[in-house]
Parts: C-alpha cells; sequence; structure tokens
C-alpha cells in the first residue's frame, strides 16, 4: 500500500515493498576519538546526534520488513582500493592506513572501521563496502536494489555533505527517489549540514527530497 510521506519540496508516495533504508557510514572511524573523521582535524562528537534518530528508523524499517542497507568507507589492507591521490591528504601518520587507537586508519577488518554497536547490522541485511564516498561507485549496490525493484532510499547517516550527499546524487542520477532523512544525518561542519540538506531540495527537489525521522517511521508503519 502507497501512502504519503511527508517531505520537502513536496510529500511524495512510498510503499515497503519498493523502499530501502540505506544508512552511511555510522562508522567508528568517523563518530569515535581516534578514527579517521578526527585525524581529518574535526570534533567527532558533533555526529553524536544522528544516532538516536538513525536507531529509531531503524527499528522501524527492520519491524516494517524494509530492506536495510548498511555502507562501510574503506580500504583493503594493502590499500589496492585507494586512490593514492586520496591516501596522500593529511599529516602522513594520520593517514589511511596508518596505525592509530583504534587499529589502522579507514581499513577493513580493524576496529575503527565497524559500524557502531547501536547501529549493528542484523543477520541478513546488506552491508556495503565502498571504496569511495558514493555508495554505487565500485560496490554492487545498484544490482542489489534493482533485484529488490526498489525504487525509493530513505537516506540517513554521515555525514550529511559527504558520503550522504554523493550517495544521494549518485542514486538521482540512476533513477532513485532519495529522501535524506535530516535528523539522523550529521557533520563535522553544522553549516553544511544545513546547506548540504538545502541544496538537495532547492529547485523542485534537485538530488531529491529532505524529510525527518519522525514523518518516515509514521510512513513506514501506515505503508
Ligand atoms: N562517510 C563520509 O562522509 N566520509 C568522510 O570522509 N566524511 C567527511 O566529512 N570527512
Amino acid at each position: 500500500m502507497s501512502v504519503l510521506l511527508d517531505a520537502e519540496p513536496a510529500p511524495l508516495a512510498v510503499d515497503r515493498a519498493t523502499t530501502a533504508l540505506v544508512i552511511i557510514d555510522m562508522q567508528r572511524d568517523f563518530l569515535e576519538p581516534g578514527g579517521f573523521g578526527e585525524t581529518l582535524g574535526n570534533d567527532v562528537g558533533l555526529l553524536g546526534a544522528a544516532i538516536g534518530p538513525c536507531r529509531a528508523v531503524l527499528a522501524a524499517a527492520r519491524e516494517a520488513g524494509l530492506l536495510v542497507v548498511h555502507t562501510r568507507e574503506g580500504h583493503a589492507p594493502d590499500l589496492s582500493d585507494a586512490p593514492p591521490a586520496k591516501v596522500a591528504r593529511g599529516a602522513p601518520s594520520a593517514r589511511i592506513g596508518a596505525p592509530g587507537p583504534m587499529g589502522r586508519i579507514l581499513i577493513r577488518g580493524e576496529p575503527g572501521h565497524a559500524i557502531i554497536p547501536e547501529l549493528a547490522p542484523a543477520p541478513g541485511e546488506v552491508v556495503i563496502d565502498k571504496p569511495g564516498k558514493g555508495a554505487f561507485y565500485a560496490t554492487a549496490l545498484g544490482e542489489i536494489l534493482a533485484a529488490r525493484r526498489i525504487a525509493t532510499l530513505l537516506v540517513c547517516g554521515v555525514t550529511t555533505e559527504v558520503c550522504v550527499h554523493t550517495t544521494v546524487r549518485e542514486g538521482n542520477d540512476r533513477g532513485y527517489r532519495c529522501v535524506v532523512l535530516a535528523d539522523a544525518c550529521g557533520s563535522y561542519v553544522p553549516h553544511f549540514h544545513e546547506v548540504g540538506l538545502a541544496m538537495i531540495k532547492a529547485q523542485g527537489g534537485i538530488f531529491g527530497w529532505v524529510s525527518n525521522t519522525a514523518a518516515a517511521i509514521a510512513a513506514i508503519r501506515a505503508a
């Protein structure tokens, strides 16, 4: 059954069968001290506010049987999938692959690469390991969504203007209706969070829609 999800610039019709929840990069490397986010010079505490809303919408999605996708940004231990131009940025002692308090920074299999325990994937949920900022680039996400006939993505996670935005732009170009849940996203730069959301819904929804977890949960339950 299709229901209207309250969103900007306009409400949109969603139904459970063709909607997926996509939680972007809620990893220790971005949310906890000592990880990649902090090595870039950021206050990682700014992202904590997104955890509760992500948990709430994840619980509703599980209850309703929505397809749930978790993503993780990271690289192979030999850095074979890490472009040198990406690795070379930042202080050498704090670059991707360097040792840190949560293991090697942004490397798959290290403690820092894991999704935070509050949002740990459940058995059967899709986990996409991605080397880039966007979740479609160099991953099987497109094929997985196509196989399930997914049309609408409820997108949340971190950070709003980097990996959430890149994924929404990629998804929008591929024909998905991307709805960003504002309170379940976060940025190290609060101003960028606001501007990033404004960019998505501007020009009649040039990249997608902006909504919030309360509206999404209500729609998921009603659909
Ligand atoms: N996941 C994600 O957004 N990766 C980043 O590097 N974000 C920053 O804001 N640095």
